[in-house]
């Protein structure tokens, strides 16, 4: 039988969470620190990268960073090189990276939409290839995507962002079923609406000092009654991360304060 103070630990794993250096990937890091995992990361630029690798260490944590675009299948191999070489193969990949562009789908270019799906569908397609041989080779390995809200709904302006995060919601489910034979688990963790910077400019006061319309919004489709934050999803990374979860497979894993259970607040 398991023991079952062993089974959230991540002691002598290695962690790669891709991009890390704002918001729910430095606090999923730090989770997975925090349970034992060396922790390597990467982003596209070298002075994000320096800076993300001076956040860890005054968080106490010692992180490994390279530059590398997750879009671009040589920097990828790359990258699990240097990680392989310095820290020692891959067992937990954490598809982080991604970016959103807020544009009606009217206005938004062709090439626009090809960039969001580059970065947050076919990146962690390449990511999860670059890390798969060994993890099959080792017999085991986790892989978990960020997700979102919009792996399940739709809104207005964000067409390319809601289809590249629907489309890693199936290859999490693909890749569960075409490696669960392997030992490999890949799972998602769909985060709510989480103050980073990325949602800044949905939280941003009014000239008058009222609430961003969709700030009030938000936090009133949420039964939690609150944005989520970093830190609320660092539970579930370390859950998804460790032997705890070993028969559980192809989920999303939706960290969202309620908001997909819940049909809304009746009007007054
Ligand atoms: P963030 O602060 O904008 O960070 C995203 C990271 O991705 C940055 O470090 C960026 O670094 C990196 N990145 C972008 N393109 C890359 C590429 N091609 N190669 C390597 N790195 C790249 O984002 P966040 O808000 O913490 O979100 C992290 C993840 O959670 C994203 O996938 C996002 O879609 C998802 N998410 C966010 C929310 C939310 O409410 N904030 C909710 C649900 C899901 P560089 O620009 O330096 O490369
Ligand atoms: C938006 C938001 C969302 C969130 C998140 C929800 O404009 O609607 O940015 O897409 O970032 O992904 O889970």
């Amino acid at each position: 039988m398991k023991n079952g103070t062993d089974l959230f630990s991540l002691e002598g794993k290695v962690a790669l969470v891709t991009g890390v250096c704002y918001g729910i990937g430095f606090a999923v890091a730090g989770a997975l620190a925090d349970a034992g995992a060396k922790i390597a990361f990467n982003s596209r630029h070298e002075d994000a990268v320096a800076r993300a690798a001076e956040d860890y260490a005054a968080a106490g944590i010692d992180a490994f960073g390279v530059v590398a675009d997750v879009t671009d299948e040589v920097d990828a191999n790359r990258l699990v090189g240097a990680v392989a070489e310095k820290l020692g193969e891959i067992d937990i990949l954490v598809n982080n990276a991604g970016i959103i562009k807020r544009i009606p789908m009217h206005e938004m270019s062709a090439d626009e939409f090809r960039e969001v799906v580059d970065i947050d569908l076919v990146g962690p397609f390449i990511m999860s290839k670059a890390v798969l041989p060994s993890m099959m080779r080792r017999g085991g390995g986790k892989i978990i995507n960020i997700c979102s809200m919009m792996s399940e709904f739709g809104r207005e302006t964000v067409s390319a962002y809601a289809s590249a995060k629907g489309g890693l919601k199936m290859l999490t489910r693909n890749i569960a079923s075409e490696y669960g034979e392997y030992n490999i688990q890949c799972n998602g963790i769909g985060p709510g609406y989480i103050a980073t910077p990325q949602t800044a400019p949905l939280r941003e006061r009014q000239p008058n000092g009222e609430r961003h319309p969709f700030d009030s919004f938000i936090v009133s489709k949420t039964p939690a009654g609150r944005w989520g934050t970093p830190d609320d999803l660092m539970g579930t990374a370390v859950f998804l991360a460790s032997p705890a979860s070993d028969f559980v497979n192809g989920q999303i894993l939706y960290v969202d304060g309620g908001i997909s259970a819940y049909i809304g607040k009746q009007p007054k």
